[in-house]
């Protein structure tokens, strides 16, 4: 079980220039709106909110090949970086709000220097493992893993913005969902990145990001997934992407997106359904 004295740290990152929709920068004052910090709290963890990282729009950031603002995006990526890298130091479990999948390069390279031997979950709807040559957008979220993986190296070509990432995650740190048949001896006690796309959950669920795709995770999918991550006890830092407050059809559409944006990192960090397992010391009794 995740360890309760483990504080939590939470690093808004407002950031949107990984994708060409506006919006997604609202992300982390949607999701503390819905009440992260008060769920959270309830857990009895000690929430550290750092507040949000300020990030600079470079004027001077032309397209490389067809993906657009790479200097803008390599740059905020460092400083995440830097700040992810700190909270873990630090002791934190780290929550990183977004913005959009993009900061996933920053947020598990910092993750990275703290944690060298960590493996890296993906939760999405995507695969985010384009190159600028393969990518049908340009768009950098949906290239993230790319950056990190070591066996894509000779595939990437140099992207400006990007000189200070060198690619350190093998193929077999990425964990996927769905493996059923592991034996004890191939378990490994690593810390854990979840990197967790909210547009992996049905649109149903969650209308309120960037490109939904229809077929998505149930609620009790989802929420599964993350009891389960929250049961290895290793869970070291978690990004929560992709939440876009401004594309809601509705308030009841933009609410539902940004209170599971809550419901599963309060999972993540040890809410049950079944109830906290605190139990009152006498049930209330009607005068
Ligand atoms: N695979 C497509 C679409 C996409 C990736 N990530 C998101 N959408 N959110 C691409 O642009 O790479
Ligand atoms: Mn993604
Ligand atoms: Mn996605």
């Amino acid at each position: 079980q995740q360890n309760r004295s483990h504080s939590v740290a939470i690093l808004g990152a407002p950031f949107s220039k990984g994708q060409k929709r506006r919006g997604v920068e609202h992300g982390p004052k949607a999701i503390r709106d819905a009440g992260l910090v008060e769920r959270l709290s309830n857990l009895d963890y000690a929430v550290h909110d750092f507040g949000d990282l300020t990030f600079k729009h470079l004027e001077k950031d032309e397209h490389f090949m067809h993906v657009p603002f790479p200097r803008t995006v390599g740059r905020a990526n460092k400083l995440l970086s830097g700040a992810v890298s700190g909270a873990v130091g630090a002791g934190h479990t780290c929550i990183m709000l977004g913005g959009d999948h993009s900061l996933a390069i920053g947020s598990v390279e910092g993750h990275a220097q703290q944690c060298p031997d960590l493996c890296l979950i993906w939760v999405d709807a995507h695969a985010d493992i384009n190159t600028p040559l393969t990518s049908p957008s340009g768009n950098l979220h949906g290239q993230s893993v790319a950056f990190l993986l070591k066996d894509l190296q000779d595939k990437m070509p140099e992207v400006p913005g990007f000189s200070w990432l060198k690619p350190f995650l093998s193929a077999r740190d990425l964990v996927y969902i769905g493996l059923r048949d592991v034996d004890p001896g191939e378990q490994k006690q690593r810390p854990i990145h979840l990197s967790f796309d909210i547009d992996a959950f049905d649109p149903s669920l969650a209308p309120a990001t960037g490109t939904p795709v229809n077929g998505g995770l149930t609620y009790r999918e989802g929420i599964y997934l993350t009891e389960e991550i929250h049961n290895t006890g290793l869970l070291s830092v978690m990004d929560v992407v992709e939440v876009n407050p401004t594309l809601g059809a509705t308030p009841e559409a933009i609410e539902a997106t940004t209170s599971l944006a809550v419901d599963v990192v309060a999972s993540a960090l040890g809410q049950t359904r079944e109830g906290a397992h605190i139990a009152f010391p006498n049930i209330p009794e009607p005068k």
